[in-house]
């Protein structure tokens, strides 16, 4: 390995020369594809002085470089492993001819051009144009690009590129090809090809304006009927964009291509979208509601792309969340908006805490945007897209939809055609509402979880109300000392009877601030809280109401307030802010989980509080709540959550203590959680509504508390369903539950499952994972047999984030005390690298947080990481990781 070259951003310089046209010819071969690229460079600013033109390139073979028309002689350039360097090239505009050979059925790094299941395709984001052929492979360059694909005809009769088909036909030798024309200028990591045998789904959406887009989803012909819900969502997708945004579709053609082999979720590549075929396919028989879900958000997430990252750009990687983060934002805006706003945010809010908060605490933490990396890859995180889209989130907290609306009108107004900075996103809001936010560019660069701590009081006599907010962010790698943040708190206050109280005033910080200006009483205010500490006052408050505090989840905070117990148990059942009616039960249950994980290591023996199970009991039989809410508000926070809270992470302890409370609610709510089972089945064909979802859910939530008791009835039940279950996220929760306890029923199930559906590679994947996730003990000799498995392949990372992904989620195996599961993932890291180091290094990254354990995983932990960064030509993206997780 050539040493690791950490880039920073406070080293950012414009790039020396422009691209404006790029022409780009393939002619794809079995055993080479030659690459010729003849582009228009011209020198940027220092035009005259003719700097250095660097070029990246990896893995490239260099056949000729010409410069207006003639080849360069050899000292007129210099070639390493990295780059291209032409040491004086012509002062003016000038003609750029490279050709270079590469091979595309070798790269199973799946970034560059490579092959999957027989047909060409491309991954070029961050850095994977460099592998295709020598370029100033960097967002700020954006060119127009045309690209010819040269191929035999009945090897890959489709050809696809980015924008418009300008010209096809055949060639000499059964070959064809096909000429394509993108107007737009892009960036090189927006570049797409895909050539091979697909077919596609054909339909048409028209735009605002009235133009007609062609719509194709391609995909081998088998799997076209599985397409039906990815078209449905791009269209809800395109319209709702207009509707919301006002933005409306650039081009003709919209193409999404499905393929197995993919390292992340999707690409947004310009009109030329690439899906790994989870977040494409799916029938109601072979995928689950989360799985329509999923496909909804990302097939919505790429087609946003199209304004928020490709028409405005990040200008260098380090803005990754400019694009990443709104983008973030607005699928999930996109998802409420479709489906159930609460729930939606519930998840969402679910995600970040489960996530993102522990990469925060933890030796990889950094801000949404980073200061530095190694390899760009390796920051494609939770951080950069999760909180990034919490920040977002805030703008839209303060300046309100229609503020945001104005900061975004605004943005594409100043940038559309441009690669941009965090900065600039921040003035466009700012400017639009004619405003500005301090502190709150901090969210930018200091990484860590702030906490929020409030105190409240009520004076009766004078009728005031007070919260006093103070924050604490605490150090991260690189940042001992952090400034405070710039958090909206949103706050309501329920009186006695349940009611929001209406607000008139608040005084903070020496002002008053008078709210409903248009004589409507307001329910909740979002305070403006920027210091280290600051005291809010509430006046004419006629009674002690209880403080309904971050309403929404306003901020990507940990909330720590004085609110009592009962003040819980009375926001569970009484908050008008469905998120913090959940987010109570949650609280409760968190507190409720350590101190029994307390018990636990003391032996004591586990008595849960009937309070606890009386609550959850009255949300379970609540008929007026939405019944996906009432499946939130039942299940416990994770393991995950709770070891994070942990002063010494405890794997067992709080498993056994989950899995106690799990069976204790069982036994004492059996009768409302069997009712909630029989009442919820259907007969329906199924749909994707949140109604139908919401029942399903249910359903399943309460058949998984069945499950935990193991008493015959209930196996008998969980067999029922399975056996009757009409669609996949029936049948697959039944399977669940049926493989909660070690045994023949489970044996069976699994057994079963496997052989009806052996031919659906999607539906195998989830059975590696249910398996893979498993609590049951000693359960990493069974992940090992698996990873011999017929249907098991170590090259598609979609099988390997199942089943070696799936392992390292589960508290108990992963984190045996005998060190197995370590073992098990340190020495797979090692295969995997040779084969794929971004799948390596998302794998290496469950060491990561080994430092919150007790001594004896620690060491274990800290062996392995040891052995993998001393490992001989170890790819960089794992030696981050690792490196920096022993640092
Ligand atoms: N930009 C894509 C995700 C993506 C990122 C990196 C990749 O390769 C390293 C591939 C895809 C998105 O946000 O959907
Ligand atoms: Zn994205």
């Amino acid at each position: 390995m050539d040493a690791p070259k950490e880039i920073f951003l406070k080293d950012y310089k414009k790039p020396d020369y422009f691209f404006d046209t790029v022409d780009l010819q393939f002619q794809l071969g079995e055993e080479k594809t030659i690459v010729t690229s003849k582009i228009v460079v011209s020198p940027g600013v220092k035009a005259g002085i003719s700097a250095p033109l660097v070029l990246h390139g990896r893995d490239l073979k260099l056949l000729s470089i010409k410069v207006n028309g003639t080849e360069l002689k050899s000292e007129e350039y210099t070639v390493d492993s990295r780059h291209l360097t032409l040491s004086t090239p012509p002062a003016d505009v000038f003609n750029l001819e490279i050709v270079t050979e590469i091979y595309p059925q070798l790269n199973t790094s799946l970034e560059g051009l490579y092959k999957s299941t027989g047909n060409f395709c491309t991954q070029c984001e961050a850095e994977g144009f460099r592998k295709i052929t020598y370029f100033q492979d960097r967002p700020d360059v954006m060119a127009k690009y045309t690209c010819c694909i040269e191929a035999d005809k009945t090897l890959y009769p489709v050809l696809l590129s980015n924008g418009n088909l300008i010209e096809q036909g055949d060639l000499e030798g059964g070959k064809h090809y096909a000429l394509w024309e993108d107007p737009f200028k892009k960036p090189s990591y927006l570049f797409a090809l895909v050539a091979g045998q697909l077919d596609c789904r054909n339909d048409s959406f028209v735009t605002c304006s009235g133009r007609n887009v062609a719509l194709r989803i391609w995909t081998p012909e088998q799997d076209l009927p599985k397409t039906a819900h990815a078209m449905y969502s791009l269209k809800a997708a395109m319209k709702w964009d207009e509707e919301v945004f006002g933005l409306e579709y650039d081009l003709d053609l919209f193409n999404i291509v499905v393929v197995p082999d993919f390292n992340m979720g999707a690409m947004e590549n310009k009109s030329l979208n690439i899906f790994q075929s989870r977040l494409v396919l799916a029938s109601p028989e072979t995928a689950t509601d989360g799985d329509y879900a999923a496909i909804l958000g990302v097939v919505g997430h790429e087609y946003f792309h199209n304004w928020t990252g490709n028409r405005v750009t990040c200008r260098d990687w380090f803005q990754l969340t400019l694009k990443e983060g709104l983008t973030v934002f607005r699928d999930q805006e996109f998802s409420s908006d479709l489906g159930c706003r609460a729930v939606k945010r519930i998840a969402d809010v679910s995600k970040l805490r489960i996530y993102q908060f522990p990469q925060d605490a933890g030796p990889m933490a950094h801000p949404i945007r980073p200061h530095s990396y190694i390899k760009m890859d390796n920051f494609y995180t939770v951080t950069v897209y999760e909180k990034g889209a919490e920040v977002v989130r805030m703008y839209k907290t303060m300046f309100g939809a229609s503020g945001f609306r104005k900061g975004m009108d605004l943005y594409f107004q100043r940038h559309d055609g441009q690669a941009v900075t965090c900065e600039d996103f921040y003035a466009a809001m700012c400017d639009a509402n004619n405003a500005q936010l301090p502190n709150f560019l901090q969210w930018y660069s200091q990484a860590g979880t702030p906490t929020v701590k409030v105190v409240s009081s009520y004076d009766p006599s004078s009728q005031i109300f007070s919260l006093k907010l103070s924050q604490e962010i605490p150090p991260t790698p690189g940042q001992p000392v952090k400034e405070p943040l710039f958090i909206p708190v949103a706050v309501g206050l329920v009186d006695s009877t349940g009611k929001d109280m209406p607000l008139t005033s608040i005084y903070s910080d020496g002002t008053l601030q008078t709210l409903s200006s248009d004589g409507q009483p307001v329910f909740t205010t979002v305070l403006q809280f920027k210091k280290k500490e600051e005291e809010f006052i509430f006046k004419n408050i006629p009674e002690r109401p209880v403080p309904s505090l971050l309403r929404g989840y306003s901020a990507p905070v940990r909330l720590d307030s004085d609110l009592s117990e009962s003040d819980l148990f009375f926001l569970l059942a009484n908050d008008s802010d469905e998120f913090n009616r959940w987010e109570a039960g949650q609280v409760l249950a968190r507190k409720l989980m350590l101190s029994l994980v307390a018990d636990f290591q003391q032996q004591k023996t586990l008595v849960l509080n009937p309070k606890f199970v009386e609550g959850l009991g009255s949300i379970l039989r609540n008929t007026s709540l939405d019944k996906e809410f009432i499946a939130k508000a039942i299940t416990l926070p994770g393991q995950g959550e709770i070891m994070d809270m942990m002063e010494v992470a405890d794997p067992d302890a709080v498993h056994a203590v989950r899995n106690f409370i799990k069976k204790e609610l069982a036994l004492q709510l059996k009768e409302d959680l069997l009712a909630a089972v029989i009442s919820n089945r259907s007969s329906e064909a199924y749909m994707f509504d949140h109604g139908s979802m919401a029942r399903r859910a249910l359903k399943n939530t309460c058949l998984a508390y069945l499950a935990s008791l193991n008493e015959p009835d209930v196996t008998e039940l969980a067999l029922h369903e399975y056996n009757s279950a009409t669609n996949m996220t029936e049948q697959f929760a039944a399977l669940a539950a049926l493989s909660q306890n070690p045994g023949q029923a489970r044996d069976d199930a699994l057994l079963d499952f496997y052989n009806k559906w052996q031919d659906e590679y999607l539906v195998v994947s989830k059975w590696f994972a249910l398996q893979a996730t498993s609590d049951i003990p000693g359960n990493v000799a069974n992940v090992e047999k698996l990873l011999s498995h017929p249907a098991f392949d170590l090259r598609n990372p979609n099988k390997v984030y199942s089943l070696i992904g799936g392992f390292c989620g589960s508290a108990v195996n992963f984190h045996a005390k005998d060190g197995s599961g370590y073992k098990f993932l340190g020495e797979i890291v090692l295969q995997l690298d040779k084969i794929n180091p971004q799948v390596a290094s998302r794998m290496v990254s469950a060491f990561s947080r080994w430092r919150r354990y007790d001594e004896t995983r620690q060491a274990l932990a800290k062996a392995q990481l040891e052995m993998i960064v001393s490992a001989n030509g170890l790819s960089e993206n794992v030696y981050e990781i690792a490196s920096k997780s022993l640092a």
